[in-house]
């Protein structure tokens, strides 16, 4: 029987984007839900109900959350097709040091974007989108 993978997520999310990477890189298929993170669906609430956070992977109806552990599962559970890491320990170490190295980049971008916007709108929450 196919696997069922249903993808919890909200797109700007530099974290579902990961996750949506990794799943790209082995070429499977998945369900992709967008949720409204305003008006959480239930089925988020029961799938992640210690953050109540996207991303989380729902691998046949189980679901695995925070994004670098599903990231880590989905290697895992399809080890057969494109490797994320390299397996030589110093080449994967240096990969996980230009991942940490790209993530916190990204992570300092998107703070200085919400940032400049929020100043924009002068702190009210007109013209732009909440934060989550
Ligand atoms: N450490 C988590 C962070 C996930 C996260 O912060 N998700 C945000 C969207 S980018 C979220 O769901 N926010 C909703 C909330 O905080 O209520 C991960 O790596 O998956």
């Amino acid at each position: 029987m196919a696997d069922e993978i249903i993808l919890l997520d909200f797109w700007p999310s530099m974290f579902g984007m990961r996750v949506r990477l990794a799943l790209a890189e082995k070429g499977l298929k998945y369900e992709y839900r967008e949720e409204d993170l305003w008006n959480k669906s239930p089925l988020l609430l029961e799938m992640n109900p210690v953050h109540k956070k996207i991303p989380v992977l729902i691998h046949n109806g189980k679901p695995i959350c925070e994004s670098l552990i599903i990231v880590q599962y989905i290697d895992e559970v399809w080890c057969d097709k494109s490797p994320l890491l390299p397996s030589d320990p110093y080449q994967r170490a240096q990969a996980r040091f230009w991942v940490d190295y790209i993530d916190k980049k990204l992570y300092e971008l998107g703070r200085k974007i919400w940032s400049t916007k929020r100043r924009r709108a002068g702190n009210s929450q007109e013209g732009i989108h909440r934060v989550p």
